[in-house]
C-alpha cells in the first residue's frame, strides 16, 4: 500500500501558522492566526483569488463570495464547479436563461424514458439512481450512453457504447432520425424555439450509417434511442461528466438540450433536462455567487440592477466586470495577477487544476496562502496559515442545494473537534479584521441577507424550508410554490407570457484534442468508482488480484495483446508525460479503451503527466475524459499473485 499518497488526511483541530514556508507549522491562537491572515491579505487587494467550497453550506459560500467582492474588491472567486458542472450551467443558461437542471427527482419516478448520457449514476449518484430505479420499476425505459458498459448500463434496456468524445455526432444522428421519423413536436418548436431550420441543415449529414462509423454505436441502437425518446410522452435526459469534461463540454451539453427542444421534452411535468451535481453543494456554490461572473441568485455581474441591489445590501461599490475563473486564477499565479489566495474547502494540490505538479508549483509561488479546511490537506501543507473549519455536514447550521435545485436545511448534530469553527464565523471575523463589521448572529441571518439580494430565493425562509422539507428555486414568494419543473412558460400560447425563445445550440462535432494514432493507440478515459472519493482511492497504488486500488483498467483482449496480468506494472505514456501504473482487467471496457480513476499514481512523476490537452473555452472545464496513450509492458514484474 502506498502510504505516502493514500494516508487519510488528519483532522485539523487548531490554527497553524509559520513565518516562512521552510519552517514547520506551529500551533497558534485564533487571534494570532486571523491577524496574520488579515495582514497577508491586506497587502494583496488587487491580486487576490478566492476558492470556495462546493461541500460547505450555502451560507459559507455566500459569505466567501461576499468576502471576495466586498472586502477584497474582486470577482475572482470560484469553486470546483469549474471542473465538472460549469458546462451544464453555461449550456442551460444559454438555452433557457437559468443554469439549473429543469426537473425534479420525483418526476424521474413518473416518466416514460430516462436517458443517462455520460453518467455512471449507479456509482456516482446512488441516491438519484434510486429514483431512476423506481421509475424503471414503474415502467420507464432506461438508456445509457457511455463508452464503458458500466454497472449503470447493466440496469438499462439499451446501452449505447460510443467512442469517447463523439457525443455531438451521436446526438445529432438522434436528432436527424427524430426529424426523419416525423417525431418533432412542431407546436413546441414553432412557439418556443429559434434556429430549427439551421438545426435541420446541421444534422442532415448525420445519417445513421455515418454516425455508426464515427461513434461506433450500431445504427439500430441509435435509431431505437431516437424513437424511444421522440415518441415518449415524457422523457428525462440526464447527464454528467462523460458529457462535460471535454474541450467542448458546453457544446456537448447544447447538443443534448437540442434534442429536448426538438421534441418538447422540457417545461412539462415528467419531461426534463437534468445534469447531476458532483458534490453535495455544487449547485448551491454557484447559486450563492461563488463564481466569477455571477452574483447571488445567478444574476450576471454585468447586470446593473442586480449589482445595485447587492451594492445597497452590502454598502459598497462592486467591481463591474467578470472575475477570473479557477483555471484562469491558476494561470495568473504564474504571471503575477494572483499573489494571495484564500482557499476554503478546496484541495487543488491533490485534486489538481488538471495537473498536480503544476498546481503545487503555482501555489508554492504565491506570496500568501491561507487554507481553511476540515482536514490537513496537501494544499494546507503549502500554506502560510491554516484555519480549522467545522464540517458543513453535521457540524454546522445552514442549507445546501442539490441537483434538483432543492434547498435543504443541514443541522448541527455534533460539536467540531478542538478549536475548529464554522466557515461562516471564520469568514465573518476575518472581514471584521479587515474593516468590514458584519453583524450576523447566526447562519439564518446570513441566509436572510441572501434572500434579500436573490429574488429566486426570497420565498425560502428557514421556517418554510423546514415545513416543506426543502424548497426548489425559483421561490420568489413567501406564500406560493412554483411547479417542480422549470420553463413551463415555454408552453404558453400567449407570446407575451411565453417570453424569450430557447435557441437551438447548433454546435459542430469536433474530435478530442488528443487524437489516437499509431504511437498513442489507446483512448484513456477517467472517472469514478463506487469505492473511491475523488482522488482518494482505497487500496493505494498496488492492487492485488482481489483489490484494485489505483490502477489502469484494460479490457481482456488488450491485456492479452500486451501480455500483462492483473497487478502487473505498465508504463503509460501520453503526449505530455509518462507514469507507471498497475493493471486491472475489466470487461466493461472494449479494445482500445482504457480507464482509470482521476489520477494515475506515480510517486516519481510529478511533472505535467496529468495536464489536460485542452479546456472548454466557454466553461473552463478541462478535457479530463479523452487522453491518447500508449501502454508499455515493463521488463520487471513487481507483483506475483
Ligand atoms: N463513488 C463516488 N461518487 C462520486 C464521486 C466519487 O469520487 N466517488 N465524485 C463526485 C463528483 S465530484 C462528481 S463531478 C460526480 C461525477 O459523476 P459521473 O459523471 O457519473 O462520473 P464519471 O465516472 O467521472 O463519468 C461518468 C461516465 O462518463 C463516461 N465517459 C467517459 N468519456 C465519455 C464520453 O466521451 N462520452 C460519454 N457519453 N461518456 C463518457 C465514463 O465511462 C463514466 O462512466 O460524481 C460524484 N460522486
Ligand atoms: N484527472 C482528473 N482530475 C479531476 C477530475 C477528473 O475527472 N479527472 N474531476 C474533478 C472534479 S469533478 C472535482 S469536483 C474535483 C474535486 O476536487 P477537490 O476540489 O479537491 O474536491 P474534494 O476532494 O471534494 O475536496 C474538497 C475539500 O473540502 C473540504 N471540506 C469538506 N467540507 C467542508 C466544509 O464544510 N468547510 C470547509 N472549509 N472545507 C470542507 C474537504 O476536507 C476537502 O479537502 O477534482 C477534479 N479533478
Ligand atoms: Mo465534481
Amino acid at each position: 500500500m502506498n502510504e505516502r499518497r493514500q494516508k487519510a488526511y488528519p483532522r485539523l483541530t487548531h490554527p497553524l501558522v509559520r513565518d516562512t514556508r521552510d519552517e514547520e507549522f506551529r500551533r497558534a491562537s485564533w487571534d494570532e492566526a486571523l491577524d496574520r491572515v488579515a495582514r497577508g491579505l491586506r497587502r494583496h487587494r488587487g491580486a487576490f483569488g478566492m476558492l470556495s467550497c462546493a461541500r460547505a453550506t450555502n451560507e459559507a459560500n455566500y459569505l466567501a463570495q461576499k468576502f471576495a467582492r466586498v472586502v477584497m474588491g474582486t470577482n475572482n472567486v470560484d469553486s470546483s464547479d469549474r471542473r465538472c458542472h460549469a458546462p451544464s450551467v453555461e449550456g442551460l443558461a444559454a438555452a433557457f436563461g437559468a443554469g439549473g437542471g429543469t426537473s425534479s427527482y420525483e418526476e424521474i419516478e413518473r416518466t416514460d424514458v430516462v436517458v443517462l448520457w455520460g453518467s455512471n449514476a449507479r456509482v456516482a449518484h446512488p441516491v438519484f439512481f434510486q429514483h431512476v430505479l423506481k421509475g424503471v420499476q414503474a415502467g420507464a425505459r432506461l438508456y445509457v450512453v457511455d463508452p464503458r458498459r458500466t454497472s449503470t448500463a447493466e440496469w438499462a434496456e439499451g446501452w449505447l457504447g460510443l467512442n469517447v468524445g463523439t457525443d455531438i455526432a451521436l446526438a445529432q444522428a438522434v436528432g436527424r432520425e427524430i426529424i426523419q421519423a416525423g417525431l418533432v413536436d412542431e407546436t413546441f418548436v414553432g412557439r418556443a424555439t429559434s434556429g430549427f431550420e439551421e438545426y435541420r441543415a446541421l444534422v442532415e449529414p448525420w445519417t445513421l450509417s455515418l454516425a455508426q462509423k464515427v461513434t461506433g454505436v450500431p445504427a439500430p441502437a441509435i435509431r431505437e434511442l431516437a424513437h424511444a425518446y421522440g415518441r415518449a410522452e415524457r422523457a428525462q435526459l440526464c447527464w454528467t461528466l462523460g458529457v462535460t469534461e471535454h474541450r467542448n463540454g458546453t457544446d456537448n451539453v447544447r447538443a443534448l438540450i437540442d434534442l429536448a427542444l426538438l421534441t418538447g421534452q422540457v417545461g412539462r411535468a415528467g419531461a426534463g433536462l437534468q445534469p447531476l451535481c458532483g458534490r453535495n453543494n455544487v449547485q448551491g456554490a454557484i447559486d450563492m455567487g461563488a463564481v466569477p461572473h455571477r452574483l447571488p441568485g445567478f444574476q450576471d455581474v454585468l447586470d446593473l440592477d442586480a449589482r445595485l441591489r447587492c451594492e445597497s445590501a452590502w454598502g459598497t461599490a462592486l467591481p463591474p466586470h467578470h472575475g477570473l475563473d479557477l483555471a484562469e486564477m491558476f494561470e495568473e499565479m504564474e504571471t503575477g495577477g494572483v499573489r494571495a489566495v484564500y482557499c476554503v474547502g478546496e484541495d487543488p494540490a491533490r485534486s489538481s487544476e488538471g495537473d498536480g505538479g503544476q498546481a503545487v508549483r503555482r501555489l508554492k509561488a504565491l506570496d500568501f496562502l491561507v487554507v481553511q479546511d476540515v482536514f490537513r490537506t496537501s494544499t494546507a501543507e503549502l500554506a502560510d496559515v491554516v484555519l480549522p473549519a467545522a464540517s458543513g455536514w453535521a457540524e454546522s447550521e445552514g442549507t445546501t442545494t442539490n441537483s434538483e435545485r432543492r434547498v435543504q436545511r443541514v443541522r448541527k448534530a455534533v460539536d467540531p473537534p478542538g478549536e475548529a469553527r464554522g466557515d461562516v464565523d471564520i469568514i465573518r471575523d476575518l472581514a471584521g479584521r479587515l474593516g468590514h463589521v458584519w453583524a450576523y448572529a447566526d447562519a439564518e441571518a446570513v441566509w436572510n441577507e441572501l434572500r434579500s439580494v436573490s429574488p429566486d430565493h426570497y420565498g425560502m425562509t428557514y421556517r418554510r424550508l423546514e415545513e416543506h422539507d426543502g424548497l426548489q428555486w425559483p421561490c420568489p414568494s413567501t406564500r406560493d410554490l412554483e411547479p417542480p419543473y422549470l420553463h413551463g412558460r415555454l408552453w404558453e400560447a400567449d407570446p407575451a407570457r411565453r417570453g424569450r425563445r430557447a435557441p437551438f445550440g447548433l454546435v459542430p462535432h469536433v474530435p478530442p484534442t488528443d487524437l489516437t494514432d499509431e504511437r498513442f493507440p489507446i483512448r484513456l478515459t477517467t472517472g469514478r468508482r463506487l469505492d473511491s472519493d475523488n482522488l482518494l482511492v482505497p487500496g493505494g497504488s498496488s492492487p492485488s488480484p482481489s483489490r484494485r486500488g489505483e490502477c489502469v483498467e484494460l479490457c481482456p483482449e488488450d491485456a492479452e495483446r500486451y501480455g500483462v496480468v492483473v497487478g502487473e506494472k505498465v508504463q503509460i505514456t501520453s503526449r505530455r508525460g509518462s507514469v507507471v501504473a498497475s493493471v486491472w482487467i475489466d470487461t466493461a471496457l472494449r479494445p482500445g479503451l482504457a480507464f482509470t480513476t482521476l489520477r494515475v499514481p506515480d510517486d516519481e512523476a510529478d511533472a505535467d503527466q496529468q495536464a489536460p490537452a485542452a479546456r472548454c473555452p466557454i466553461a473552463g472545464t478541462a478535457e479530463y475524459k479523452a487522453t491518447a496513450i500508449r501502454v508499455d509492458k515493463l521488463p520487471l514484474v513487481t507483483y506475483v499473485g
